[in-house]
């Protein structure tokens, strides 16, 4: 650690990263081992949640809870490291819906979140259960309490649940436009944590299906311009035109009109950013943005080193920003 990333680890006492799955969670952990539990807050996406065999899932969030218990399966980007499918290959064998691959252990999230959320428990209270049974000492809190779900409108398929349209198919269907069915209330702590935040750090997350349904919350967006000036560094989920993974790539031609690139990221977070963090070589295009500050650095994160280094980097870089 340089003194100068060290000295801005400090520099913030309170930190608000908005995340989605994979991207997210990797930046997340980096955050987690560079700042103290206490200065860290994590804001997840649950307009992924949907119902599957009669159980919650919440995949965002557990992705996000696995990878701070370092308990995820890095490679394959959700679900636990250390698992089995008994369970699915039984699901196949009576001929039933086995397109939504849930682990044996991963179950056993669903099935408890599933009947506290029967016994009125709210979201955000199992999930600070859950994950601080498995060790996770900053605060995680999903979203929302009550339903927000990230519809999909498809050129020549209607619209879709988002894990219909992600995963049963494999994202193909066109994507005319994103809808959010459901504006509830942000869950207990959010828009505190968002007021009172030093910086709000927006990881590499897909900015149409991770970040805007958060941003599609009454009460959201103002928390965010609170203290009257831009507080969110956005690291760039676009990497030489390309996305680490997932369909952005696909989605911002289609729904901004442009080439994906990670000006088209930060021109969609408009005046809210404070400055981009993008890829070494991916920096020409933010020019036509200037006066954005703009960060360019190695932003791909394979170990959890990357992830650290990249955390300290954003830090560092928000407390010249923000000065
Ligand atoms: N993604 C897939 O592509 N295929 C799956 O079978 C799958 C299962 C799954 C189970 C639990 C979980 O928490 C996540 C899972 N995901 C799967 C990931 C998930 O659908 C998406 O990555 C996120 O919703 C997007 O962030």
């Amino acid at each position: 650690m340089t003194a100068e990333s060290a000295l801005a680890a400090r520099a913030f006492k309170k930190v608000v990263a908005l995340s989605g799955g994979v991207g997210g969670a990797r930046l997340v952990h980096g955050l987690s081992r560079v700042l103290p539990p206490e200065a860290l807050t994590v804001v997840v996406n649950t307009g992924d949640d949907f119902e599957h065999w009669g159980l919650h899932i919440a995949p965002d969030v557990d992705t996000v809870v696995y990878t701070l218990a370092d308990l995820a399966h890095v490679e394959r980007g959700w679900g636990l490291a250390d698992e089995s499918f008994a369970t699915l290959d039984m699901v196949r064998r009576y001929g039933d819906d086995a397109w939504f691959q849930l682990g044996d252990r991963d179950l056993a999230t669903h099935i408890l979140r599933t009947r506290d959320l029967q016994r009125g428990v709210p979201l955000s209270a199992i999930t600070a259960r859950l994950a601080k049974a498995l060790g996770v000492t900053c605060t995680v809190l999903p979203m929302a309490d009550g339903p927000c779900r990230t519809m999909i409108e498809t050129e020549a398929d209607g619209t879709l649940p988002f894990q219909t349209w992600f995963v049963s198919r494999r994202t193909e269907p066109k994507v005319k436009r994103v809808r959010f069915d459901g504006r509830p209330e942000a869950a207990p702590g959010v828009l505190d944590a968002l007021a009172e935040a030093d910086v709000i750090v927006l990881p590499p997350s897909n900015p149409y299906v991770s970040i805007d349904p958060i941003l599609s919350l009454p009460g959201v967006r103002d928390a965010i311009l609170t203290k009257g000036h831009a507080r969110i560094v956005a690291v760039s989920p676009i990497v030489g035109g390309l996305a680490i993974k997932g369909p952005l790539a696909e989605m911002i031609p289609a729904l901004a009109g442009a080439p994906a690139s990670a000006a088209a990221v930060a021109k969609h977070y408009g005046a809210m950013l404070a400055g981009m963090v993008v890829e070494t070589g991916d920096e020409a295009g933010l020019a036509s943005l200037a006066p954005l500050p703009v960060l360019a650095t190695r932003t791909v994160m394979k170990s959890r080193d990357d992830s650290a280094a990249l955390a300290r980097e954003t830090l560092a870089f928000a407390a010249k920003v923000l000065r």
